[in-house]
């Protein structure tokens, strides 16, 4: 089955438990990103994984050793998973894979941004990220539900690895993505709605059909 992650871009440690706790039921997993971590503490992915699995989107990209670093510290603060963006090269995609299988741990890497940006660069070497990533042993892809041509090409070239998709909702992204990708991650689609569990109920029987 399609997997619905939500993404908690808040900024209120409280609010996060609370929205978290609402749309349990309705999600596969709970994605942080700087916004939440930076405002409530990393602590905060700890109290969250006991509602469901984390995925610590980080977007890493630096050297290899500082790299390894952050991922770490996701780790260690109950990540199941990491983000990291590919630009970087094999270096610190290896070096970070290398710490999350330390960890038990899955990374995934950004192909191109789902925003319009992603299309100035990153779209010119997604394809090249999809085999170094694979090379590196990364677990899985980040890649754009805004841009469906590009999101079939990249499902071609990623062959058994996970596509975990973006930008369904606020970024309009298209829901037919889901065809493509094993996995939805919605943000404020969900948890800026009048009633954050009614939209991932939605959601999720979308991806059931
Ligand atoms: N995200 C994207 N696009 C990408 C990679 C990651 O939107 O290419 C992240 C954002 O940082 C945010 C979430 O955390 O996915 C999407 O949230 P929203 O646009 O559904 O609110």
């Amino acid at each position: 089955m399609k997997q619905l992650i939500l993404a908690l871009d808040v900024m209120d440690g409280e609010k996060a438990m609370e929205i978290a706790k609402k749309v349990a039921e309705h999600v596969d997993r709970i994605k942080v990103n700087y916004p939440l971590v930076l405002s409530a503490g990393v602590g905060i992915m700890k109290r969250l994984s006991e509602i469901k699995p984390v995925i610590a989107d980080f977007k890493i990209a630096d050297v290899p050793y500082t790299s390894s670093l952050i991922a770490r510290i996701a780790f260690e603060n109950s990540a199941e998973s990491v983000i990291v963006h590919g630009f970087v090269g094999s270096d610190t995609l290896r070096e970070v894979c290398r710490v999350a299988e330390e960890f038990g741990g899955k990374v995934y890497a950004v192909t191109e941004l789902s925003s319009p940006g992603g299309e100035e660069f990153m779209s010119a070497v997604s394809l090249k990220i999809v085999e170094k990533a694979k090379e590196a042993g990364c677990h899985g892809l980040i890649a754009p539900s805004t841009r469906i041509e590009r999101l079939r090409e990249i499902r071609k070239a990623a062959g058994d690895m996970e596509i975990l998709c973006p930008g369904i909702g606020a970024q309009k992204g298209s829901i037919e993505a889901v065809k493509y990708a094993d996995g939805i991650i919605v943000g404020r689609g969900i948890y800026a709605s009048g009633n954050p569990a009614e939209e991932a109920r939605k959601l999720r029987r979308v991806l059931k059909i």
